[in-house]
């Protein structure tokens, strides 16, 4: 376990970078100073060549209450101009290995567009979601309003976000939020598990995958099987390409190497 951090907890296990969100006090309210290290610790992980796969989680009874009001109290939209914090959330879109976000308990605010910039979510069966910023006079600005209704479309998305009603993980599953619903004591497990998974996979197929359905929120179809082919063949410039291929062809496990 890595504590150079304030804020959260790294480690990480079997090639997963593991980030524990950790102000279980406060129910992981996302301040500034967390953000920060939860982006820096994320693009550390991106350049450690140890690391296969993120894995983004919340120590205590929930993954993120939201952003810490006491933070956002006293603030001008001047200085929220001037601070910038937007552009913290803008380099998560940037990661090149795949997130995989395990989240329990409350997701709410800030922190559910935290979980909407991972990649994978695996959520506890008893995790609540939701977007309470209009009951406080503000509104989503991390992209609550843009991710959740590329996702889960216009209806639903002006239903969640208008009323700030919670909803819940089979709800989320149901409208495509996240990927698996597990039962809490298992989400650790289940998500090593899917972190495992994909630590073994070739790093650049990886890689080229993510970018590729990234791009599919994007681009045109046309546009988006352009660039999905150009990724296509890139890998066959690749020696896990020749690996990937001749071992099936050999009968035995692939030895890849992530060129
Ligand atoms: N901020 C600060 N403290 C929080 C918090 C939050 N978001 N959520 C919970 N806490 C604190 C509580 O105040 C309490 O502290 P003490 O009273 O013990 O000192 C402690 O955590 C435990 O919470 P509760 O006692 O309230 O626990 P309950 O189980 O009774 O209720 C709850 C759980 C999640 C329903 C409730 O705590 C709650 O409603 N929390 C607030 C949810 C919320 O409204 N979140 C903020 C949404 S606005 C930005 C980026 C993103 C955003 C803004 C700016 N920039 C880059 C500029 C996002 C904005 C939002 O997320």
């Amino acid at each position: 376990m890595n504590n150079q951090w304030s804020h959260i907890q790294t480690e990480i296990v079997k090639n997963a970078g593991t980030i524990t969100l950790n102000r279980p006090e406060v129910l992981n309210a996302l301040n500034t100073m967390m953000v920060s290290e939860i982006v820096q610790a994320m693009e550390n992980f991106d350049q450690d060549q140890t690391v296969k796969v993120i894995v983004l989680k919340g120590a205590g009874r929930a993954f993120a209450a939201g952003a810490d009001i006491d933070e956002m109290l006293d603030k001008n939209a001047i200085e929220l101009e001037l601070l910038n914090q937007f552009s913290d959330w803008d380099r998560i879109a940037r990661i090149k290995k795949p997130i995989i976000g395990a989240v329990h308990g409350f997701v709410l605010g800030g922190g559910f567009e935290l979980a909407l910039c991972c990649d994978i979510l695996l959520a506890s069966q008893y995790t609540e979601f939701g977007f309470p910023e209009a009951g406080l006079g503000i509104m989503p600005g991390a992209g609550g309003t843009q991710r959740l209704t590329k996702l889960i479309g216009h209806a639903r998305a002006m239903k969640w976000l208008l009323t700030g009603e919670r909803f819940s993980a089979e709800d989320a599953w149901q409208y495509g939020i996240v990927s698996s619903i597990v039962p809490d004591q298992l989400l650790v497990e289940e998500t090593e598990k899917m972190a495992e998974a994909i630590a073994k996979k070739p790093p650049l197929s990886v890689r080229l995958i993510k970018e590729s359905v990234h791009k599919a929120n994007e681009l045109s179809l046309a546009e988006g099987m352009q660039q999905e082919r150009k990724n296509f063949y890139l890998l066959f410039s690749s020696e896990d390409q020749k690996e990937g291929l001749r071992a099936f062809k050999e009968k035995r496990k692939a030895d890849f190497k992530g060129r």
